[in-house]
């Protein structure tokens, strides 16, 4: 079965030579619904074997075991049900610009696919990866049900820029996957990863504990039809509510690639649940693609200077009003401000490593409010947000920074100090959408 053509960009021009095709699995970390899976198991067609080959590069941007944890159970199930397809799972540490070209050369290897992401650091690979090998490295947009270099060719100004182009698209792209077919030709079984002494290997940062959710692309299936279930009618009302947890959780899953948000998108606008299924599908397709797009453009995508220039000149004209409280990184990573509503919201984030939408934007808007300027601000929302969250080092949480400290895809509001013309949000905003006395003794006895 072809992919969309319009899902697939060639990264060089070499041409494709015999032996086993590659397929480097890095942010769609699953079997089905992976566009990029297959699409080389097209190219592997009846004749060639197909491996996969997942690059594992310890302390990836600053991960800690929270998110490693998570991210190797969910690879043992990749490796589980490749198997069960005749599909070789291989696992390499360290450089993936070394590794990748060192697995061709050993497997004499035809082809490589790989997926897109739009992070400096990907594309660096990418870009190292394909200038070296003499046979094509090929990307596909796993991600994004509209892929995100054909929705757009430049920076988007605001979801409301990106959506008529994405809905008069979707049609097109939103559609179903096929069943990943067993391997006919399949290379010699590979030996299984050694998980345990990998982990003993790794020096991963264990000061940040594992979370209770389960990985994984089985349970991600679970937490998705759960959430069809129960959490989608009242959706809309109760999403900006986090005592009533009633959001997806599904962005670890995302994240990490156990779960595609196409075929989240697919299950909601089936699930024939009128009122949710309107806002969640905004959320998980034009704002999710508007993130994607952001990164894809603007190279300053994780610096506070990727914000537009009205914010920019904005923060800048009030960067010396008077700041009436002021925390150092550590007292907001202890969670020691004079604010029980915001030390509840960082107990979540550092216990659950997960925080409500509604209350990340709160939590990063008084770091802009509590710093002593808005470039440490800035750099105190990614830290804490990369460091404690378990979907932290993706788009949508650079996406996600910038609108809360610097107006990104926003617009200007009344001036006020220290915000100036950048939106404001406070407690009682809270206390008029949720419980918030609830919820600060949820978290902080
Ligand atoms: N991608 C990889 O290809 N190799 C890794 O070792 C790796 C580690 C990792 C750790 C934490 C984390 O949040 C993401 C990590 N990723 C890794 C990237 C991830 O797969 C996603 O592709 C991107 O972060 C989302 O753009």
């Amino acid at each position: 079965m072809k992919i969309h053509e319009a899902r697939i960009h060639r990264l060089n021009d070499a041409d494709m030579s015999a032996g086993p095709i590659l397929y480097w699995m890095s942010r769609e970390q699953r079997v089905q619904d992976n566009w990029g899976l297959l699409h080389a198991r097209e190219l592997a067609g009846e004749d060639r074997p197909l491996i996969v080959l997942f690059c594992l590069v310890p302390g990836f941007l600053g991960a800690t075991l929270r998110q490693d944890d998570f991210m190797l159970n969910g690879l043992a199930e990749v490796e589980n049900d490749l198997a069960a397809l005749g599909i070789a799972f291989l696992l390499r540490l360290g450089d993936p610009e070394e590794e990748v070209i060192r697995c061709v050369l050993e497997k004499g290897v035809g082809a490589v696919v790989t997926d897109f992401d739009p992070l400096r650091i990907k594309q660096g690979w990418q870009k190292e990866v394909a200038s070296t090998l003499r046979v094509p490295l090929i990307e596909v947009d796993g991600h994004n049900v509209v892929p995100a270099r054909s929705v757009s060719d430049k920076q988007e100004y605001a979801a409301r820029t990106l959506r008529p182009k994405i809905h008069r698209l979707s049609s097109e792209f939103l559609e179903d996957f096929p069943r990943l077919e067993p391997l006919v030709c399949s290379a010699s079984p590979a030996d299984p990863v050694d998980w345990h002494s990998l982990r003993s290997s790794l020096r991963m940062d264990e000061t940040v504990s594992p979370v209770a959710l389960v990985p994984g692309e089985s349970a991600a299936h679970a937490a998705l039809s759960a959430f069809v279930d129960h959490g989608l009618h009242g959706y809309a009302e109760r999403r900006n509510d986090p005592v009533a947890e009633a959001t997806s959780r599904l962005s670890a899953f995302f994240h990490f690639g156990h779960l595609a948000p196409q075929r989240a998108a697919l299950a909601v606008a089936g699930s024939g649940k009128g009122e949710g299924q309107a806002v969640y599908l905004e959320e998980v397709i034009v704002r999710r693609e508007l993130s994607d797009n952001f990164c894809l453009y603007n190279i300053r995508y994780d610096s506070l200077h990727g914000a537009p220039n009205w914010a920019l000149k904005t923060l800048d004209e009030h960067r010396s009003d008077p700041r009436p409280f002021l925390y150092s990184h550590e007292e907001f990573e202890a969670a020691r401000t004079h604010s029980p509503l915001w030390n509840a919201a960082q107990t979540q984030l550092l216990r659950s490593g997960f925080m409500h939408g509604y209350m990340r934007m709160f939590w990063a808007k008084k770091i802009l409010e509590w710093s002593p300027d808005p470039e440490s601000a800035h750099a105190t929302v990614v830290t804490l947000n990369d460091r404690y969250q378990l979907d932290g080092r993706d788009p949508n949480g650079y996406v996600g920074a910038l609108w809360s400290v610097a107006g990104l895809h926003d617009r200007p509001w009344q001036t006020r100090p220290i915000y100036g013309s950048v939106r404001y949000m406070n407690s009682n905003g809270c206390r008029r959408k949720f419980d918030t006395k609830a919820y600060i003794s949820r978290w902080l006895n």
